[in-house]
């Protein structure tokens, strides 16, 4: 994987396209045109789409400049690597193989320049989250998929656009976010224990990095509240805000 490796997620790219929706999507791509410039590696950590879903002959058209730009970045060398989240994990052939030079499906590690990175988009990942990690099974099994493929399109997507609107927190209250920083450093730990040097998580939409005793973790945040990305450069981890006045 080429260096430096930039990690965004949670961006969240709307099925409405607004005014707000054009400007948020404007800065994105800001950061976008300067990592081409850098080079390297651009790897969205998941939810880089409010909601996804490809049909085996159909794509979302509301994302077509998002596409656009993406093979603009592979023409220039970029490469564009994607960890599926909870708000996209429906992708398909286009993405897979058109948009993006490699998919996961599931949490990953890398290793560069001896570095062991671990990285999860972190649905599920809490102690306290049976329901929701017996909610993900269903919705990504085989027969869900299929069922859901046969709904009208119009229908589908009308129906996700509410349910991810309705079950949006883009903040999170405090107390909620001490329990997550504490059990994602005890989780960060054990991977450090055990021959990891960094751990980089999404879905939390923290923007926050943990210097802990044996390693480094990045827990990224949103492109919602104070825009930021985590910049692994091939020896170090850091977190960087992006077009804010800090
Ligand atoms: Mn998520």
């Amino acid at each position: 994987m080429k260096t430096p490796v930039y990690f965004i997620s949670d961006i969240h790219l709307k099925l409405e396209l607004d005014s707000k929706e054009r400007i948020r999507q404007q800065k994105l791509f800001r950061l976008l045109d300067y990592i081409i410039e850098t080079g390297g590696t651009c790897f969205f950590v998941g939810d880089l789409f409010d909601f996804y879903f490809e049909y085996p002959d159909l794509v979302p058209k509301v994302f077509n400049d998002f596409y656009a730009k993406a093979l603009f970045m592979k023409s220039k060398n970029i490469e564009l690597h994607f960890l599926a989240g909870n708000h996209d994990y429906w992708v398909g052939d286009f993405i897979k193989n058109d948009i993006m030079d490699k998919v996961y499906l599931d949490d990953l590690e890398i290793t560069i320049n001896n570095k062991r990175i671990f990285i999860t988009h972190g649905d599920g990942l809490l102690s306290w989250d049976h329901g929701y990690r017996l909610l993900k099974k269903i919705i990504r099994s085989k027969i869900f998929t299929r069922l859901f493929q046969w709904l009208h399109p119009t229908i589908s997507f009308k129906l996700a656009n509410f349910i991810s609107r309705s079950g949006s927190h883009n903040t999170h209250n405090e107390d909620f976010n001490k329990d997550v920083r504490n059990e994602l450093q005890a989780k960060a730990e054990k991977k450090f224990e055990n021959g990891f040097d960094f751990m980089i998580s999404g879905h939390y939409h923290l923007g926050e990095l943990f210097d802990l005793k044996n390693g480094k973790l990045a827990v990224l945040g949103d492109w919602f509240f104070r825009p930021s990305y985590a910049i692994f450069d091939g020896d170090d981890l850091k977190i960087r805000h992006w077009e804010t006045n800090e």
